[in-house]
């Protein structure tokens, strides 16, 4: 290979220029012009990388990425100038004078490609590649990240950023995730730029000639992926960085956080409330109130004199509790963290040796150096006090890293696994590495238990270690509305565990925006309600009675679709596909659903339409998609493709069942590990369409049912021959439920047997939630209450062999 050019360092944009030599490797090719060496590789058919760099060496990306390249996937035809690379889904041209890329289906259609006079280029040390858009392209996900879902002619950075209070259109926040999907001409794409230094996305702001990424340093290394569908895209690119692993089934319960709750009578009132109320919940947060002077691996000896036994009493009313670990270690002689951290070399340094000290909670920190894995060894082991302690769950906050003045000096040392290189490079994957830390944490000190680490900062990939939440939101209608989209948007990159803090974390909550924000977030993947210190009560009790009903209903709903949510998440444990799924996945190229009135709507568990409405509104516009769909509360039926005008009383949040689905739900508990009646409820929403609901269930807590201890069953409608086809169970798990009770939306009259025998089947009136008090005797303010009238059922008795239900 020819000895490369020096970096070039100009002043103006310089591309890397013409190929003066290319090869073929088992992956892919290799190859150089004057400025710089690309290599291409093909990870599988839907997924090439492209690397370039103006270093001798390619530079390591060591944190996202768990998939390897491989070798001999491809095709090569060559000509004189230009080399086609091919595998079963993507071909890419690959201009050679000057170097240019072209990605194209094997049909011939163009799916993205450079713009021929900058495709790759330098400007001094900042990397970027321009891209033509595509006519109508619109550019999605992003991770964490503000403004709409079209992103298309908005421009975002990636630094991660503690942002107390948030406007909705800021940037950026705390989490990277340089992944977006493009679509145009119904073909979906995907881009993840592997570079945690800063980074910048511009979809066509200020200009329109292109679109572009850029670093400000490092190579320019990214994945091209291109499948089928949006879904597919997401797919690949989890396939690349990992999905979550199954958590604990309690963290899909109600959390309840506060800044802070102490001292522990606080803690235990809280928890008895909960139960009092009858509202289930299984989470109590610590925030950094529990620390003695914000120590991390402290508890305060006033506020809790013996916090082994208040966990204690708080698991015996069937509480979890996370505790806040915070990365700032107070540089405190005799603190025995920081002791540990000055002996061992644990703390980040500057280049001359000395420990690097911010300000924080605690006063001056030091900061352990995550992306040194002695480092995350040393954090796992500390874990050991908490878990004494008998705590479940950990929340890592302020690991962007935040201090105080918010401007970390770019000089600092970082190890990164070895390439010992700086802030400008380290930042934005630290977060990530101290998530990481947590739950190794977790799995070394409990190794039996699944972990459950809750954090603010992320990079690429972060799905593999914790669950996120989008910070310091503001009590506001459009923060409940733009927290949707930054879950929705995170589901779009990954990440599909997260969630809003529910009521807002800054400033006050009203009463009906509590009650509508508790009700879309119990059809969030992440259930959790927080409030900023020095602000009013904000438990769902403290709103009056009527939003207290609102909010149990909602609670008990979240509680009794359970089967349907922990099957869900396996089965996006497996494929890595959205919880709280954006319209674009399904139906990426019906415009309306980029419409500013719909945008925010999505599909929670595949079969629920949610559209989020502020609380204010009585009424509201609502998007059906194609389909039939069905208004969760009293079954009436829609059909989809059309806008209808939906009533919206704070009790009765927008919600559809899309026609053929199958929901599994079970009786009223009180917390995850609670004892239902051991039926479950299938419900079976009449319509045309085949589909799947796969069922699983497992113990919830432990890791055997990696080996076998599952239970997994296909239920499949086939809706053009009215039948209802139970595939045998697998896995050794024994089912929680000896009894299956089906219901079926949508259809009267019906004969219902089982493999030819024909069942009892009776009417039952089936209502989704309670009936709200009515507090004001006059009989013109009662409050609506709508229920499913008539609906027929059937019991089968459990059997985990197949069979089939016929409705005639
Ligand atoms: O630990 C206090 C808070 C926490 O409650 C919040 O959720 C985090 O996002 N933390 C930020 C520190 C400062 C908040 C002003």
């Amino acid at each position: 290979m020819a000895t490369l050019a020096k970096k070039s360092l100009g002043k103006r944009n310089v591309p890397i220029g013409d190929v003066e030599f290319w090869e073929k490797t088992s992956f892919g090719i290799r190859g150089n012009t004057k400025q710089a060496t690309f290599n291409i590789s093909v990870y599988e058919s839907s997924t090439i990388r492209i690397q370039v760099t103006q270093e001798e060496e390619f530079s390591p990306n060591p944190y996202a990425v768990i998939a390897e390249a491989n070798p001999h996937a491809f095709e090569l035809e060559e000509s004189s100038y230009c080399l086609l690379l091919k595998t079963e889904k993507i071909h890419l041209y690959i201009q050679l004078q000057p170097f240019s890329l072209r990605f194209e289906t094997p049909e011939g259609k163009i799916i993205n490609e450079d713009d021929s006079a900058f495709a790759v280029s330098w400007l001094g040390t900042e990397v970027s590649t321009y891209k033509q858009v595509q006519e109508n392209e619109k550019f999605v996900g992003l991770g964490e990240k503000t403004g709409n879902l079209n992103r298309a002619g908005k421009a975002y950075v990636n630094w991660n950023t503690d942002y107390f209070a948030y406007g909705v259109g800021d940037d950026p926040l705390y989490m990277s995730i340089p992944f977006f999907i493009g679509l145009h001409h119904d073909l979906a794409y995907g881009i993840f730029f592997d570079n945690s230094h800063k980074t910048t996305f511009n979809f066509g702001a200020s200009n329109n000639r292109f679109i572009y990424f850029s670093a400000d340093d490092g190579d320019l290394d990214y994945y091209f992926m291109h499948d089928h569908g949006v879904g597919q895209v997401i797919e690949a690119y989890t396939r690349l960085t990992g999905t979550m692993e199954m958590p604990p089934i309690w963290s899909l319960g109600f959390q309840q956080c506060r800044y802070s709750y102490y001292p522990e009578s606080e803690v235990l009132t809280l928890a008895e409330t909960f139960r009092n109320k009858n509202m289930p919940a299984d989470v109590i947060y610590l925030d950094i109130h529990h620390m003695e002077k914000y120590k991390v691996f402290t508890f305060d000896k006033e506020k809790f004199p013996d916090p082994k036994t208040m966990i204690r009493r708080l698991k015996e009313k069937g509480f979890k509790v996370v505790v806040i670990m915070d990365p700032g270690i107070k540089t405190e002689d005799g603190y025995v963290p920081y002791e540990d951290g000055k002996d061992k070399d644990l703390f980040v340094t500057y280049p001359d040796g000395a420990i690097y000290e911010a300000q924080v909670w605690p006063g001056w920190c030091a900061f352990p150096d995550f992306t040194k894995p002695a480092v995350r060894e040393w954090w796992a082991e500390k874990m050991i006090f908490y878990k004494d302690a008998g705590v479940d769950g950990y929340w890592t906050d302020m690991n962007e890293p935040a201090s105080w003045g918010q401007f970390t000096p770019n000089l600092i040392d970082f190890y990164y696994e070895g390439e010992q290189t700086s802030h400008r490079k380290a930042r934005n994957v630290y977060g990530m590495q101290m998530a990481r830390s947590a739950m190794e944490g977790c799995v070394q000190q409990e190794p039996e238990k699944r972990p459950f680490v809750l954090t603010r900062s992320g990079f690429s990939g972060i799905q593999r270690y914790a669950a996120a939440w989008t910070g310091d939101n503001i009590s506001s209608e459009e923060h409940m509305l733009a927290g949707i989209r930054l879950v929705n948007s995170l589901g779009l990159s990954g990440v599909a565990f997260s969630g809003y803090d529910v009521g807002g974390f800054a400033g006050e909550s009203t009463k009906s925006l509590f009650a509508r924000w508790i009700s879309i977030a119990a059809f969030s993947p992440l259930f959790r309600a927080h409030s900023m210190i020095n602000s009013n009560d904000a438990e769902p009790w403290a709103f009056g009675e009527e939003v207290e009903e609102i909010s149990r209903n909602y609670m008990k709903l979240r509680y009794r679709l359970l089967p349907t949510i922990y099957s869900a998440f396996y089965k996006s444990s497996k494929n890595g596909q959205p919880l709280a799924k954006s319209l674009v996945v399904d139906y990426p190229f019906d415009n309306i659903i980029f419409d500013s009135a719909f945008q925010n709507q999505y599909l929670f568990c595949d079969a629920f339409l949610i559209a989020p409405v502020e609380s204010y509104k009585e009424i509201t516009k609502v998007y059906l998609p194609k389909g039939d769909w069905y208004y969760l509360y009293n079954s009436k039926k829609y059909h989809g493709n059309q806008v209808i005008y939906q009533d919206c009383p704070t009790s009765y949040l927008p919600v559809y069942v899309k026609s053929g689905s199958v929901i599994a739900l079970q009786s009223d508990i009180q917390f995850t590990g609670d004892t239902h009646d051991g039926i479950l409820r299938l419900h079976l929403f009449w319509g045309e369409e085949t589909s799947t609901y796969t069922h699983y269930e497992d113990d919830g807590a432990s890791l055997a049912y990696k080996d076998g201890q599952y239970l997994k069953r296909r239920i499949n409608w086939i809706g053009s021959e009215n039948a209802l086809i139970f595939e045998a169970s697998t896995g050794e798990f024994r089912s929680q439920y000896d009894e299956i009770r089906l219901y079926i939306h949508g259809k009267d009259a019906l004969k219902i047997s089982l493999d030819g025998k024909l069942l009892d089947s009776e009417k039952e009136d089936i209502a989704f939630l309670g009936r709200l008090t009515d507090f004001d005797p006059l009989p013109e303010h009662a409050h609506p209450f709508h229920s499913s009238k008539e609906i027929c059922c059937v019991s089968i008795p459990h059997s985990s062999k197949a069979f089939t239900i016929q409705l005639d």
